[in-house]
């Protein structure tokens, strides 16, 4: 059960964020609107949402998830691996103190961006990619442990995030896209696969037995409901154009 989640607002600069996509640049005032309507979804789900400011030193902040790790029993907060989005932790690191007693931090030569990180209740998977490496992933790990938690890790080819192409549903399903779907670390779940060309869609989060989706990937969408899950979709086709979306865009705790 979450009662809490963050997010923050896109900022003008958001035009100028990290991106593979290809594209084309994202339209601030419909990104602004579908940020709204995201907030709104969450609010659907029972979550108390707090909203940060937008701050346009850091384009790709309002991928807030990257910036810190919320566990029941503690926050994480990360060091980023893409080097301009490494001060997005100061004012996450502010915003959690509210709300945690325990704070432990990711430091450096360790990088993790917590987009890598998918929780399985007490179990947390724990992405090798471009923006985690093993020492991230090590201090991770030892930090969980702590705490009465563990982690293992997965080695990625292509995506960006661990949680670009998996989620977890709870109840045992887990959603698996692309390079994912045939991990054996991950056989013990019912998987529901995602059609490669509805990849992105695998870019989704439980939130109190509701599912939020991406709008407009209509397979997926199915075979979620089939599942026996409430489907939410929010439409961000902008956030998509910076390789973000429905996880990234919020803490949840
Ligand atoms: C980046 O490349 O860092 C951002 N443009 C997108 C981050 C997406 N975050 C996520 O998947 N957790």
């Amino acid at each position: 059960m979450f009662n809490c989640a963050i997010v923050k607002r896109p900022c003008k600069n958001m035009i100028n964020g990290l991106t593979k996509a290809g594209l084309g640049k994202p339209d601030y005032q419909l990104a602004l609107y579908q940020h709204s309507n995201y907030v709104d979804a969450l609010e659907q789900c029972g979550v108390n949402v707090t909203v940060l400011d937008a701050d346009e030193n850091f384009p790709d902040s309002t991928f807030i998830e990257d910036a810190a790790l919320c566990t029941p029993k503690c926050a994480v907060i990360t060091n980023p691996g893409a080097e301009s989005r490494k001060g997005e932790t100061d004012s996450v690191y502010q915003s959690l103190q509210k709300f945690y007693e325990s704070i432990e931090f990711i430091k450096f030569p360790g990088n993790l961006d917590a987009g890598d990180v998918m929780m399985v209740g007490d179990h947390y998977y724990i992405g090798i990619s471009g923006r985690t490496n093993k020492d991230g992933a090590e201090q991770l790990i030892t930090i969980l442990n702590k705490y009465g938690m563990t982690g293992s890790t997965v080695e990625l080819n292509s995506m960006l995030h661990l949680k670009s192409g998996t989620a977890y549903l709870e109840n045992n399903f887990m959603l698996l896209a692309g390079e994912f779907i045939n991990k054996q670390e991950f056989d013990k779940f019912n998987k529901i696969t995602v059609e490669p060309e509805e990849t992105y869609a695998a870019n989704s989060i439980w939130v109190n037995e509701k599912i939020i989706i991406p709008a407009g990937y209509l397979k997926t969408q199915k075979k979620v409901e089939d599942a026996g899950y409430e489907v939410i979709t929010v439409d961000v086709s902008e956030f998509r154009k910076l390789d973000g979306g429905i996880s990234c865009l919020s803490l949840r705790f």
